[in-house]
């Protein structure tokens, strides 16, 4: 499918999405909001990819926020309507069951951030800068921001970037585990790919289900989250990927597993 805002690449199991508006650096628009969505949707049922690695175009920035010439008089319904869409489609992104890899190139800010927030790791280059300004704007980060970043870094730390608004660069968020890894800018994507092709050394199917553990399980009682993992390890544990992996093990070899993710098989 050929998307205005967007580039998809698949690169054997593995997919790349670029945002791609470098004139705006990235902002995303609605249109681009839409064709993420529909990009998400059909990757979850895409057997032939089992990880996503989302990027931005051009060497300044993964995603300058939302586009703000969008947003010069909206009133309560326009902008509870924008904020529910971008919330929406982030949370599928969380429970897509693949994992997602950010590999920021550039400013992340506002719902750029936010949308890495909603990947399940992030990797950065070393020019990359990071920040939450809505408050200056007058706004919240609406699209899961006062959510996620305290899940991910802390609650204390968090309320600082957020009620700062200050930007930070690659190595802060580094040292405040907002990101995983810090590359040198020629380098972000071949660390993206080397870090996709490790986990595609495991089940996916197990890899799968273990995301959606942790992501249905995290903010739940512990006895609650522990019934879910019961349903997804017993997923995982009933699959030919598991009959492999222990048969390799056993047999004191590397396991083949398959890179794609059936359940049924
Ligand atoms: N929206 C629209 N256009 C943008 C955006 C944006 N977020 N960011 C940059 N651009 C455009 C600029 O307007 C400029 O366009 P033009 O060349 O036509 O003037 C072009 O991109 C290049 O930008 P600059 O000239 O500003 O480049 P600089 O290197 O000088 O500065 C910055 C780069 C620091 C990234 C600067 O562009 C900037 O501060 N951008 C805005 C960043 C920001 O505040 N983002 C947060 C937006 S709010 C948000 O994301 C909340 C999400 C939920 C919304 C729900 C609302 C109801």
């Amino acid at each position: 499918m050929i998307y205005k805002h967007l580039e998809v690449t698949n690169h054997e199991d593995i997919m790349v999405v670029t945002l791609n508006r470098p004139e705006a650096l990235n902002a995303l628009n609605k249109e681009m909001l839409s064709e993420l969505d529909n990009v998400i949707t059909n990757v979850k049922y895409d057997s032939k990819t089992s990880i996503i690695i989302f990027t931005g175009s051009g060497n300044k920035a993964f995603c300058a926020g939302a586009d703000l010439t969008e947003f010069v008089d909206v009133d309560y319904f326009q902008s509870q309507k924008v904020i529910e869409k971008g919330q929406t489609i982030f949370r599928k992104m969380e429970l897509l069951g693949k994992p997602t890899i950010a590999a920021i190139n550039g400013y992340a800010l506002g719902g750029g951030l936010e949308l890495s927030l909603a990947c399940t790791i992030r990797l950065a280059s070393t020019n990359a800068k990071f920040a939450l300004p809505e408050v200056g704007l007058g706004m919240i980060p609406g699209y899961g921001g006062t959510q996620r970043l305290p899940r991910i870094i802390g609650k204390g730390k968090a309320l600082e970037l957020l009620i700062t608004g200050r930007r930070i660069d690659a190595q802060q968020a580094l040292s405040l585990g907002l990101v995983n890894h810090v590359y040198s800018q020629e380098n972000l994507m071949e660390g993206a790919f080397q870090l996709g092709n490790e986990i595609l050394e495991n089940s996916q199917i197990a890899v799968s289900q273990l995301l959606q553990s942790v992501e249905r399980g995290y903010d739940l009682p512990m006895d609650h989250a522990l019934a879910f993992e019961q349903v997804f390890d017993s997923v995982a544990s009933s699959s030919i990927e598991q009959k492999e992996g222990v048969k390799a093990f056993l047999e004191k070899r590397k396991p083949v597993f398959r890179k794609t993710i059936d359940t049924n098989k």
